[in-house]
């Protein structure tokens, strides 16, 4: 079977596409105009980009993340993308400077238009801490400063598969693919 992504991001193709792999999904990156509202819900970001993609000969999906941060009271969450771009990891550190709790929650939501119209969301999940350094250099965004719990590593410091096992994204992939194995035959 065949995804499209609608995606600017390359690492989430990446990631998606492995993730899919076992399934005998075959990922397929578009750079369809993916309409972005802003919203304090993940889901009702993506459910809404989803809902205004185009239908395809395939099922196209777009997926919107983001880290929540206890200590900030879920800051930066679905505005994530923006405050890397502005503050960036510098800034976020500067913020939780002397904070003891470095708890946070890595949060995706993969949205999915299938050729017939229908449109579902699915949430993935992955807790872990703030780092009071940055480490690693492979990933993006704030994967150098988050260390999922079970792992002595950053996400920056794992290979995509590492990554796999425990990240939102690919937690959010996996219940994407079985409801796409259940409910949507080619
Ligand atoms: P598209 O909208 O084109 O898919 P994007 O990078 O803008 O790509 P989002 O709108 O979902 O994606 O923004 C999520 C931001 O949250 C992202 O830019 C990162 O800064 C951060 N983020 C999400 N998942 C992450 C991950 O696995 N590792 C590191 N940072 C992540
Ligand atoms: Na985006």
């Amino acid at each position: 079977m065949k995804l499209y992504l609608a995606t600017s991001n390359r690492h989430k193709v990446e990631e998606v596409a492995l993730a899919l792999a076992r399934y005998g999904v075959e990922v397929v990156a578009v750079r369809a105009e993916k309409l972005e509202i802003q919203s304090r819900s993940l889901e009702e970001i993506a459910l809404t980009a989803a809902k205004n993609l185009r239908e395809m000969d395939a099922p196209v999906a777009v997926e919107d993340a983001g880290l929540f941060i206890h200590a900030l009271k879920g800051f930066p969450g679905p505005y994530s993308h923006y405050v890397y771009d502005t503050i960036g990891i510098p800034g976020v550190l500067k913020l939780l400077e002397g904070v003891e709790d470095r708890r946070a929650v890595f949060v995706s939501v993969i949205a999915v238009k299938t050729p017939d119209g229908r449109v579902e969301a699915f949430r993935g999940e992955v807790e872990g801490n703030i780092t009071r350094e940055p480490r690693g250099t492979r990933g993006f965004g704030f994967d150098p400063i988050f260390q999922p719990l079970g792992a002595d590593k950053t996400f920056a410091e794992m290979s995509v598969n590492e990554k796999n096992e425990y990240s939102h994204r690919a937690r959010a992939a996996r219940a994407l693919a079985e409801w796409l194995m259940k409910n949507f035959q080619a």
